[in-house]
């Protein structure tokens, strides 16, 4: 691999970058901070594409640049209000090294923060305040987005992917795991039924992010307030219910995703509440009942697809997510089987309260 210097020159800065270190703790990509020649504090942020993962970074890269200037032309403070995608100095989006990885940059957003849970009620609702202004954002965003991972929240793909995956076993680890894939099974026709109601259109399809974990959305580090959704990488054409779904799973849980003490991880009503309060407080009235109706699902559905997802990366032998230990992708899929279960047994005291909003 080339150094990281050549390759944050092959971009368009305002001058010669001078440290650049590592960052976050993100599964799929890698995520570097650039400081300029002589500065301390960073001004780019430097990504290296996972394009397993993404198989056409350029037109991922095409879709970040179109709905990132459709949402500057909506926010008060453009260079905060949301990303922006620094060229390479060939005009290109991305730039591609000799070993064929593929880099973007964007500016990196001063006096910003992301946290990896949600520990307080305000954080929560500004979360929820921060989904509901990129959807509503977005709303009226009509150009064509390229899918950028086939299927992403399709269940129905998933599936498919789950029974080859149990049929190839390829890490033999299969025999071992008979409770786990009967979590997944029992609650396949449930999971399948509601994935049908976007396929027939009964729910319809918007602009959606479709990865909107806590981590993704930056805050004002003086004052904790929204600024916005980052990681646009896997934005297409989906259900927003898929991104109310994976917000709750990350917003209410009481634990990490990958708790190994399963006393710690349950899902919090207050977390829920305030979410819910902050997202409708900007798309109550964009909503068709058919989505509000199924909000509170969204966090089960998208809660059961990720156990799924765990633990069919562990029964591949590890191969998608990032992992820090041999058992980590079984130990996720615990940790997230348990806050399904949690959301199991409030789904309808999560209903209520959407109801009573
Ligand atoms: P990954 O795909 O690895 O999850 P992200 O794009 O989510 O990468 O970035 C990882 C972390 O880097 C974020 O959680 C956030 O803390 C920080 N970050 C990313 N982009 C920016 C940015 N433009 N400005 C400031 N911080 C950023
Ligand atoms: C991955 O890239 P990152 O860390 O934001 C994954 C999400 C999972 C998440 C689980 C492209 O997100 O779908 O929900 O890990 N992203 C992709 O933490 O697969
Ligand atoms: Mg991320």
């Amino acid at each position: 691999m080339q150094d990281l210097k050549t390759i944050a020159g092959q971009f368009a800065l305002k001058g010669a970058a001078g440290t650049i270190k590592p960052l976050g703790e993100g599964f799929i990509n890698d995520t570097y901070l650039i400081c300029l020649e002589g500065e301390s504090e960073p001004s780019y942020i430097l990504q290296r594409k996972n394009h397993i993962v993404f198989p056409d970074v350029p037109s991922m890269m095409d879709n970040i640049k179109r709905v990132t200037e459709h949402i500057k032309t909506k926010v008060s403070d453009p260079l905060r209000g949301t990303l922006t995608v620094i060229p390479a100095r060939d005009g290109k989006l991305y730039y591609k090294d000799g070993d064929g990885n593929y880099w973007a940059v964007c500016l990196f957003i001063k006096g910003s923060r992301s946290y990896d849970r949600a520990d307080t009620p305000e954080l929560a609702y500004q979360g929820g305040l921060g989904l509901g202004c990129f959807h509503k954002q977005v709303s009226d965003f009509k150009e064509p987005l390229s899918e950028t991972i086939k299927g992403f929240h399709n269940i129905r793909w998933r599936f498919q992917q789950w029974d080859e995956a149990i049929e190839r076993d390829a890490a033999g680890r299969v025999a071992g795991l008979s409770e786990e894939i009967g979590w997944i099974e029992s609650r396949r026709s449930n999971m399948m039924a509601f994935w049908e109601k976007f396929e027939n259109g009964i729910i319809p399809t918007r602009v959606t992010h479709n990865d909107t974990k806590i981590s993704n959305f930056l805050f004002d580090a003086a004052d904790g307030s929204l600024l916005c959704a980052i990681d646009l990488d896997t934005m297409m054409s989906s259900t927003m219910l898929n991104d109310t779904g994976d917000a709750l799973r990350s917003y209410t849980n009481t634990g990490a995703e990958d708790d190994k003490d399963l006393d710690k991880v349950g899902m919090s009503m207050d977390m829920f509440k305030a979410y819910m309060k902050g997202y409708l407080s900007v798309m109550k009235d964009e909503l068709s009942p058919v989505e509000m109706e199924y909000l509170a699902f969204s966090g089960l559905y998208i809660t059961y697809e990720q156990v799924l997802r765990f633990l069919m990366d562990y029964i591949d032998g590890d191969t998608y997510y990032k992992t820090k230990y041999p058992e980590h992708n079984l130990v996720r899929t615990h940790a997230q089987y348990k806050l399904l279960t949690s959301m199991e047994a409030r789904l309808d005291e999560m209903n209520a309260f959407i109801k009573s909003l």
